[in-house]
């Protein structure tokens, strides 16, 4: 079957119920006991499922110490020594894979269909592509060294493979680190730490620190970290490279975004019309990289709106748990808030909006808008939920500006039947990753990552692998140095 059988659930109340006084961090290679903690609740219940410890400045010091003491002895052994770890932990995800699926869905709220076929797939894929990577770094990244102790911080939309793009390549290239998952969704980071002690990975590398922004803030500051790797809003964003500024760490920031999503008139319309449910509705629209504005030809325009409103109306949101399910929950009451703070400004604007049913509770349906300016607050703000927006344009060179009118950069996907036009027009569009006739594809073999206001550096590939190595200082005399 393809819901979670119900002997998934079980192990995951199991599992939740074997921790009721609550989860401590991961430090050292082993669970500290539980602090002063917080609730983490189910959004599609609004149930309180864990106590999780909010991390102190004291407990993060502890973990810094603990990746610092085990990085050296980490970043010698062989690559091929360190894949084995690598690979091990990929096949134990997948020995996991329900049970990671089930408790995801529960945590974030998003459906099981998507947990079960995207998120924990993609996680072991991760693991096992940086496997690889870990085996021929030296050969293919060569003269270069791992930062040392990295500090990493993640958001709460894609818990899991967040996770998995950053420790993985940290790992294959010989650093340590110290991660902290989002205060929403900390529970498959501590089943992953589960996941780490059992297949004998040495105690610190990988540390697991919970808590909120305060606790990423002592991550980020803290003087023993060498490179810092934030997912997140652009905000904080801004916060962290202020905040690292002069310091010598070295820096990646994934932020957000505004996508276009460019329909010609010769697109293949059907296709299309799935891609924007692909594109914006896929995990309640809560994607740094969804396409939330949609520019469509003028001259297919109305057949395009019709037949999505249309899809729009099919789309079932409900139960994460339900296999039927097409849309889960909103992460937390606070983010549904401020999607309904976007959407009632955008009405004040007179935008004209269509929206599927969702139940009460914390869900929001998919809403398309139409009728909406440039200016709106809905074309320029990142609303990171399953709210989408149609202009229509009449030329290329009209569509590359309106997609271009953003101050993100993180992709764009385009629809054409016309492969040159599709490659003219992604050459034009300033986004970190462009996809044709497709959208959301992501892959541990393609570097991504943003321009602009979504953030520097890549993950993924070549390029993710080297913002985990730095060119080491030069030795010896400077005497003996080139002049
Ligand atoms: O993000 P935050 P929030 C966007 C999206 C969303 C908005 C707000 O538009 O609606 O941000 O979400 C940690 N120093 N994205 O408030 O606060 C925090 O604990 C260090 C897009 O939840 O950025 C969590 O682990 N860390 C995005 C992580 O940062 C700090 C995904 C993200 O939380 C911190 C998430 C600080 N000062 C939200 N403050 C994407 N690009 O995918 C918070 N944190």
């Amino acid at each position: 079957s393809y819901g979670p059988a119900p002997e998934d659930s079980k192990i995951v109340e199991g599992w939740l119920e074997s921790h009721r006084e609550g989860f401590g961090h991961f430090i050292d290679g082993a669970f500290t006991a539980p602090g002063e903690t917080f609730e983490v609740r189910n959004p599609a219940t609004g149930r309180a499922i864990a106590q999780v410890t909010q991390g102190t400045v004291s407990d993060v010091d502890t973990a810094v110490k603990a990746a610092r003491k085990a990085q050296k002895s980490w970043a010698k052994l062989s690559g091929h020594e360190r894949a084995r770890y690598l690979y091990a932990i990929a096949r134990h995800v997948q020995q996991h894979a329900r049970f990671l699926a089930v408790l995801e869905a529960i945590d974030n709220g998003k459906p099981i269909r998507e947990t079960r076929d995207i998120d924990v797939p993609l996680v072991a894929r991760h693991f096992y592509h940086h496997a690889g990577w870990a085996e021929i770094a030296e050969d293919e990244l060569p003269g270069l060294e791992p930062y040392g102790v990295c500090g990493q911080v993640i958001p709460w939309n894609f818990p899991l493979l967040m996770l998995s793009w950053k420790i993985a390549p940290a790992l294959a290239a010989g650093n340590t680190v110290v991660l902290k998952p989002a205060e929403y969704t900390p529970l498959t980071a501590l089943a992953f730490a589960e996941i780490c002690a059992e297949v004998g990975l040495p105690a610190g590398v990988v540390n697991i620190v919970t808590g909120d922004g305060e606790t990423g803030g002592a991550i980020i500051g803290h003087d023993d970290i060498d490179k810092v790797a934030f997912t997140g809003s652009t905000e904080v964003g801004k916060t962290i490279r202020l905040q690292t500024a002069g310091s010598g760490k070295g820096l990646t920031l994934e932020l957000g975004g505004k996508s276009p999503f460019v329909v010609f008139a010769d697109a293949d319309i059907d296709a299309a019309v799935e891609g924007v449910v692909d594109a914006i509705w896929f995990n309640q629209g809560q994607v740094c990289c969804a396409g939330a504005r949609i520019l469509v030809a003028e001259a297919v325009a109305e057949r395009f709106e019709t037949l999505l409103a249309r899809r729009m109306e099919t789309l079932v949101v409900g139960d994460p748990l339900d296999k039927g399910t097409d849309m889960g929950a909103i992460v937390h009451p606070v983010q549904l808030e401020r999607i309904k703070e976007l959407v009632a400004q955008g009405e004040a604007e007179g935008v004209t909006l269509r929206q599927g049913t969702a139940p009460d509770g914390c869900f929001y349906p998919p809403t398309l808008a139409t009728n909406v300016q440039p200016a709106s607050v809905l074309s320029t703000e990142e609303i990171f939920g399953p709210v989408v927006t149609l202009t229509t344009f009449r030329t290329p060179s009209d569509a590359v500006e309106l997609a271009n009118n953003t101050r993100y950069g993180l992709a764009a996907s385009i629809w054409s039947e016309n492969v040159n036009l599709c490659l003219d027009i992604a050459a034009q569009v300033k986004a970190g990753v462009v996809w044709i006739n497709c959208t959301n594809v992501l892959d541990a073999g393609a570097g991504f990552g943003g321009y602009r206001e979504s953030g520097f550096g890549r993950e993924g590939a070549r390029e993710g692998m080297r913002a985990y190595l730095k060119t080491p200082a030069p030795k010896g005399k400077a005497e003996d140095l080139p002049a």
